[in-house]
Order: structure tokens, then C-alpha cells, then sequence
């Protein structure tokens, strides 16, 4: 149940030592809780004015203890970032401190927040739509600086703004439906072509949406690469190498990796995960046989698999049977070791693995000096984005929620384009409008149920 009427109160700085640690209180209460436990030998609190700034001291009203020496910021609703009065205590950043004062406030009657409380109450207020209170969270865990980038300009509105326009678009459609069921004497029958049409023009603004979403989503949620192949092909190496660190142990033997390692790179602004995995191989050995496992789960998890095989060794019957488990999943496959070749084996080894894998692309590097790994990166990233190379520049919409919200919307256009093609009364294709104009009005929450706004601000932090 959405409960705002309690005064909320939490730590809004991460855990741990810090310069400052603040205390955020935000409900009708505020003013009164932060007086009871701030002495600064002036007005109560509830006296001053708005976004003013106040040194005092936090006492405890029951043992008349100094906790710390503290800044109070004053908020008055509704110009705060709750809409609701709010007072931040700007302590000292120590973890013990910041507890002790949260608990005076709790003793004094605030509530503990849920995670996203706050943010939830400057939609539930009118502060913001639910898209732009989804970016919040999204700045605050982006990775890259274009994941960031994104997240702000969703967060300012660019996305709603699209949403709105696409709304009121879609209620002037059903507008010039509704009216021909209510006053068909005055305004004559539905002019079936002319509908037809703006409903295929919103369909196509949509599916542009929705298609710059499949990339855009990627800023958000990231990817998940990993390399795969025989044991001591050069996985691990090629790990360090797009890590460019020694992240992974590299050694002669095959076998040396037995555990699945785990590292976000920066990808061209794509926040990627490249995950190093065991050799996979028959094995005896307990140890590697838990590691070969496990290799398998992550190769399945991964949106894409670097396929590595040797280019001294050639391709084998061992890369057949794992290229073959990999079915389902992206692959591309790449040619290691190719400094310990000549230029012919080399293209040699190539047109063997572009038939063995009957991929067009295949790509040679050397893991250990480095060649033709920017190249493969490059390549990872059109293959990823779907060439989308403008990606990180025009982002307009990440969120998989509001690209589904965008799906039903467009699945239920069709439905009333068919109707409307086929000449079938008016109200028929009215139905279908409106369930796409509730499936559009979910991604700002002018339609959105409880139960998916408590989903929505669970991932938040607390104090935020
Ligand atoms: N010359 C050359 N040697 C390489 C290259 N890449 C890897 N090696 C060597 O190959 C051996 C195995 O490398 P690793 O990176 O440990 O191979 P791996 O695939 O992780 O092996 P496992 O963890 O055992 O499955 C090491 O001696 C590396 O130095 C390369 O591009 N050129
Ligand atoms: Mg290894």
C-alpha cells in the first residue's frame, strides 16, 4: 500500500566514512522532528525561512547528549525534491554518528524510508513522471559516461516529452472516432482511410522508438561477452588484454583457469561485462570439471560468446563439438596466436574457421601483443549495437519496460488498423485505441499500477 502520510526519514550518503553523511527527513513532520533534536540558540526551525542554511548542534532530547555539529538545509513543500516539507542534516560522514542521528529521528517519530521512497513521492506529488523517477536510478548506477548522458536526458524529460507526444496524437485519433459515435448526424461516418492512415504513422513512430530501444537498451542493462574455447588458447589473455590489466592468470598449462572471472570494461560508452571462463574439455580433474560447468552456465547467460580457437593448432574436432553447444547464443569467432604465424597460414586458418563456423565474420588477433584486438572490440560493438554506431549520442530510450509498454501499444494499433481496414464499426476500432493509449501512458504512469511502481522503486537505493 502506498503510504504517504508518515514521515519518512533516511541516510542519503552511501554507507561507510565519509566528509559528510546526510540525514534526510521528508513529511509533514520534518520541521517539527529536526527542531526536537537541533539546538542552535536561535528560532525553532519551523520559523525560518525556505532554502536556508542553518549550524547547530544535534542533541538527544532524552540524555541532553551532543551527537554532532551539523548543517540543517530547509525545504518547504512544495520546492523541495518530495514536493513535502524536508530538512537535510548534513553530519559529520562517519557511520556511527549518522545511525545515532537517524535513530533520534525514528525515536522522534519518522518512519525508516523504503529504497526509493523519496524519489517515489516526487512522482506520486507531481514532481516528475514515472520515466523521469526510473532515470534517476539509472544515473545513479550508470557505469559509462554514456549511460550517464542518457540517463539525464531521460531524467530532463526528452523521453516524456516524445511519450506525450505520441499520446496526444493517439487521443486525437480516438477523438475523431469517438465523436462519429456520439453526433454521426452532425459530423457523418468515420472517414476509414484517413484513420487508417495516422494510425500507420503512429505504428511507424513507434517501431522507430522501439528499434532505437534495442541499442539504447544496452546503455542500461549492459552486456555480457564471454570467451570461450580449448583449454590454453588464449582466453585468459585475451581477458587482460581488454582489460588492459593482469586480471586473469595466464600460463603454459592447459587448464590453468578454473573459475569463472568476472570484469566490467567500458565498451565505447556500452557498460560490458567480459567474462573469462575454463577451458572446456573432458576432464578427470574435480576442480576443472566444476570449472567446465560453470563455463557452460555463463556461455549460455552471455548475449554474445568470443569463440577463440588456435591458429597454431587449427581449427579441431574439440572447437566443432563446442561451437556446437553454443547453439542459440551469438558467436563470433576469432583466430588467436596469430604472431606465431605466417601471413598464409594465417588466411589459411581464417577460411578454415569462416567455414567451420559459417560465419563471414571471423577476426585474427594476437591476445599476447595486442594486434587486431581494437579491431575486435570495434566489431563487438557493431554486432552488438546492430551498427547503431550513434548509439551513445542519441539514446533516447533504455528502459526494456518502456520499450514493451511501446510493443503492446504498437500490437494493439494493428489490431485496429486490421479492424479499420476491414470497414468494421468504429467502436470496434476505439477498443483497440484505447487499450494502446493505457499501454503509452504506462511508461510516464499516467496508467501504471501500484503493485509495478513498488516493483519500480525496490531497485532504488535508500535515501534516494
Ligand atoms: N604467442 C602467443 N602466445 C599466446 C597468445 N595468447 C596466449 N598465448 C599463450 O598461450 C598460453 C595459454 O594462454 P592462456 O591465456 O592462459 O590460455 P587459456 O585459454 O586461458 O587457457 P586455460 O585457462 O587453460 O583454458 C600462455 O602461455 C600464453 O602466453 C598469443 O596471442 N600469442
Ligand atoms: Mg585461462
Amino acid at each position: 500500500m502506498l503510504r504517504l502520510h508518515d514521515t519518512i526519514v533516511a541516510i542519503a550518503t552511501p554507507p561507510g566514512e565519509g566528509g559528510i553523511g546526510i540525514i534526510r527527513i521528508s513529511g509533514e513532520k520534518a520541521f517539527h522532528i529536526a527542531n526536537r533534536l537541533f539546538d542552535s540558540n536561535g528560532k525553532p526551525l519551523q520559523e525560518r525561512p525556505s532554502h536556508t542554511l542553518h549550524y547547530g548542534r544535534i542533541v538527544s532530547p532524552k540524555s541532553n547528549e551532543v551527537l554532532d555539529d551539523v548543517v540543517a538545509s530547509l525545504f518547504r513543500s512544495p520546492y523541495s525534491y518530495t514536493k513535502e516539507d524536508v530538512v537535510e542534516f548534513s553530519c559529520h560522514g562517519g557511520p556511527v554518528t549518522l545511525s545515532l542521528v537517524l535513530n533520534l529521528c525514528i525515536e522522534e517519530g519518522a518512519r525508516m524510508a523504503e529504497p526509493g521512497e523519496f524519489t517515489m513521492r516526487a512522482f506520486l506529488n507531481g514532481g516528475m513522471d514515472l520515466a523521469q523517477a526510473e532515470a534517476v536510478c539509472d544515473q545513479i548506477h550508470a557505469r559509462t559516461v554514456a549511460s550517464q548522458r542518457a540517463a539525464v536526458r531521460q531524467r530532463q524529460g526528452e523521453l516524456s516529452k516524445n511519450v506525450e507526444r505520441l499520446r496526444s496524437d493517439l487521443v486525437g485519433v480516438l477523438a475523431s472516432i469517438e465523436v462519429t459515435l456520439d453526433f454521426s448526424e452532425d459530423v457523418g461516418d468515420l472517414d476509414y482511410s484517413e484513420t487508417e492512415r495516422r494510425l500507420e504513422e503512429l505504428i511507424r513512430e513507434m517501431e522507430r522508438l522501439i528499434n532505437m530501444g534495442k541499442s539504447g537498451r544496452l546503455l542500461r542493462e549492459g552486456v555480457r561477452i564471454a570467451i570461450a574455447g580449448r583449454p590454453n588458447v588464449g582466453k585468459s589473455s585475451l581477458m587482460n588484454a581488454m582489460l588492459r590489466q593482469d586480471r586473469s592468470i595466464v600460463t603454459p598449462l592447459p587448464g590453468t583457469t578454473r573459475d569463472v572471472i568476472e570484469e566490467t570494461i567500458n565498451l565505447k560508452g556500452v557498460p560490458a561485462s567480459i567474462v573469462d571462463t575454463a577451458g572446456l574439455r573432458e576432464t578427470r580433474d574435480i576442480v576443472e570439471s566444476i570449472g567446465v560447468d560453470r563455463a557452460r552456465d555463463t556461455l549460455r547467460n552471455s548475449e554474445l560468446v568470443i569463440l577463440l580457437a588456435d591458429a597454431v593448432t587449427g581449427w579441431s574436432e574439440e572447437d566443432d563439438g563446442i561451437l556446437s553447444s553454443l547453439s542459440g547464443v551469438q558467436v563470433i569467432p576469432v583466430l588467436n596466436k596469430m604472431d606465431m604465424v605466417s601471413q598464409e597460414e594465417r588466411e589459411c586458418g581464417l577460411k578454415r574457421l569462416r567455414e567451420a563456423t559459417s560465419q563471414s565474420l571471423c577476426l585474427a588477433i594476437s591476445a599476447k601483443n595486442g594486434e587486431g584486438v581494437l579491431e575486435l572490440e570495434d566489431a563487438i560493438y557493431s554486432l552488438i549495437t546492430g551498427g547503431n554506431i550513434a548509439l551513445t549520442e542519441s539514446a533516447l530510450i533504455t528502459n526494456s519496460r518502456h520499450i514493451q509498454a511501446l510493443q503492446f501499444a504498437v500490437d494493439a494499433l494493428r489490431r485496429g488498423l486490421e479492424t479499420a481496414r476491414r470497414r468494421l464499426p468504429p467502436d470496434f476500432i476505439s477498443i483497440d485505441l484505447r487499450a494502446a493509449l493505457d499501454e503509452v501512458g504506462k511508461i510516464t504512469g499516467e496508467t501504471v499500477t501500484e503493485e509495478i511502481i513498488h516493483r519500480i522503486f525496490q531497485d532504488f537505493c535508500v535515501g534516494k
